[in-house]
């Protein structure tokens, strides 16, 4: 059964596909978006588990490409929670007509590359089919969720639920015994919230995480104007800064500092709120000692929460390097230990054995609950993906290639798959930036190379697997100049049994990574082979 021909088909319909959508309409493709939810928003149509919200500030993790949708919206906080984000989302697809092209409830399940006709083919698990002569992954990085596989879940007599797959109409907590499997950013956001419903909440914690106040609040109107009235300079230093927003990297040594000059700094970005700690010195990434001078810091604030010197003890992350596993922010995380309601369970000491029909069994206790919740994570960056069957040139399965661990140029391509296009992909800044800001300027790079390709006769484009190797290297390279290499996190694939040990997103910076991108771009798409029917030229590597 086939649904047709396109020049471009997008996988996905959250803020990479919604703008992949504009952007290659907008150079009269005909493109259809296929997207596996009931409906737009990708991450933020899954994740709207309670509290669900987003670490960026609003006025940050916004789109930038259009001056007058960034006038006319209003964030109403200072970081967005999951239903003002779907808002957006929902206004942003009316407002530049994208429906029209988004297919939804469309799981697409193989992309094959036909290298006779220079197209993709691509199937769906309904049956239908599509082709296209650019595949434009926009799959996302935190799709593929980790499911939980305790042995007894099925003989579970109350309700579960994934905080990704949460229900459309939530879930009413009140009054029930919930346990939340997981501490990450999830875990942390769910847990404050839930903490407020239920009789009583137990936190199963198997790793302390560092976490952060947001500092959350009311973004007033005078403030919000003020920022939109200034919104292209604030663009800009986003744009050319580490993590894709506007905050300013110290240029001062932790470990030069004295004990007064740290303590003054880290208060300070502690009170500015979210992840402005890890730039109060220029070090904290690259130096141990500089960097347990911050978890330290963290380790205090968390001594100071908590009332219950114990469990204090036990929240505290000790072992691995501050913001070497996803850094958390929260809004009075810590706070909930101190209520009668709430239960914080070790289950590094004591592990979960098995889940049974009425609770949670521990090596040396049974929780009885009516309402589990796992806050567990995803296959991150490579999951959603690798759920796909991708075949590339002579049929060479993308599984295959990855086998053991990702191979990208640049986070935008793979050798051997021509015209396949993977957005924020591992390899790129990515789930280490301000996502929307790295989602506008892959989506910007494809459309201007779709672009040149078209305008120069150009069938196809695909990365030289030299320029791969280097950029493997280079990505990994930049990773050990880092404390990052030595945490289990998912940014190294250590959250998933068997998964290769490789560092997936690219740590050099956003602003340097765009300078090189665009430095490849101009030089002809240096390290990519372009592709006529009849002849190839090989861009100057
Ligand atoms: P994360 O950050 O992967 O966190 C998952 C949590 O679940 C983490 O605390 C894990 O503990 C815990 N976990 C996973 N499996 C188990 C088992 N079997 N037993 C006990 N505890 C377990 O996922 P999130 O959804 O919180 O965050 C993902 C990203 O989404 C986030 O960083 C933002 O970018 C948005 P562990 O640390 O492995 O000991």
């Amino acid at each position: 059964m086939s649904e047709g021909r396109y020049d471009a088909i997008i996988v996905g319909a959250g803020f990479s596909g919604l703008y992949a959508l504009h952007r290659l309409r907008g150079l009269g493709l005909s493109v259809r978006v296929l997207e596996a939810g009931g409906g737009i928003g990708g991450t933020w149509y899954w994740n709207r588990y309670p509290g669900a919200r987003c670490d960026i500030e609003s006025v940050d993790y916004s789109y930038s490409f259009d001056d007058e949708l960034q006038q006319e919206w209003t964030w109403s906080e200072r970081y967005p929670a999951q239903p003002e984000l779907q808002r957006y989302l929902e206004h942003v697809a009316d407002r530049f007509d994208l429906r029209r092209d988004i297919q939804l409830d469309t799981h697409v399940t193989q992309a094959r590359y036909d290298e006779v006709a220079s197209r993709w083919l691509i199937d769906t698990q309904d049956g239908t089919s599509f082709s296209a002569c650019y595949c434009v992954m926009a799959t996302g990085m935190l799709s593929v969720l980790k499911r939980p596989d305790f042995p007894g879940l099925d003989d579970f007599e109350g309700e579960w639920f994934h905080t990704a797959r949460w229900p459309q109409d939530g879930a009413d907590l009140a009054g029930k015994r919930v346990g939340i499997v997981g501490t990450g950013s999830t875990g942390i956001q769910a847990a404050t919230t839930i903490a407020e419903q239920a009789e009583h909440l137990f936190v199963f914690q198997r790793t302390p995480n560092y976490s952060l106040p947001a500092q959350n609040r009311p973004l007033p109107g005078e403030e919000a104007e003020a920022i939109k009235s200034n919104y292209g300079e604030r663009r800009r230093q986003a744009r050319e800064s580490f993590i894709g927003v506007p905050s300013q990297l110290a240029e001062a040594a932790a470990v030069e500092a004295t004990e007064q000059e740290r303590a003054q700094a880290f208060e300070t970005r502690w009170q500015q709120g979210g992840l402005n700690l890890m730039s109060a010195f220029n070090d904290l990434l690259t130096n141990a000692e500089a960097n347990e001078h911050a978890a330290e810091f963290v380790r205090s604030k968390i001594r100071a929460t908590v009332k219950d010197a114990a469990v204090a003890e036990r929240l505290q992350p000790r072992g691995y390097a501050i913001g070497t596993k996803r850094l958390c922010v929260d809004t009075g995380y810590f706070e909930i230990f101190n209520r009668d309601n709430v239960s914080l369970v070790d289950v590094r000491e004591a592990p979960i054995k098995a889940i049974t029909p009425r609770g949670v069994r521990t090596a040396d206790t049974e929780y009885e609950l009516d309402v589990l919740v796992f806050a567990t994570g995803f296959d991150a960056m490579t999951g959603a993906l690798l759920s796909i069957d991708v075949r590339g040139r002579g049929g060479e399965s993308l599984r295959a290639k990855w086998a053991a661990g990702q191979r990208t140029y640049l986070g935008l391509a793979t050798a051997g798959f021509p015209n396949l296009f993977i957005v924020t992909g591992p390899g790129s800044p990515s789930v280490l930036s301000n996502m929307v800001l790295s989602i506008e300027q892959h989506v910007e790079w494809i459309a201007d190379c779709v672009a040149h390709l078209r305008a120069g006769g150009m069938t196809s484009i695909e990365a030289t697997q030299e320029a791969e190797d280097s950029w493997v290297a280079h990505v990994a390279q930049v990773a050990d100049y880092t404390l990052h290499g030595a945490a289990n996190s998912w940014y190294n694939g250590a959250n998933i049994p068997g998964k290769p040990r490789v560092y997936m997103p690219y740590i050099g910076g956003v602003g340097e990574y765009r300078k090189i991108c665009d430095g490849v771009a101009a030089r002809g798409y240096e390290g990519f082979l372009l592709e006529t029917t009849r002849e190839t030229t090989e861009a100057a590597a």
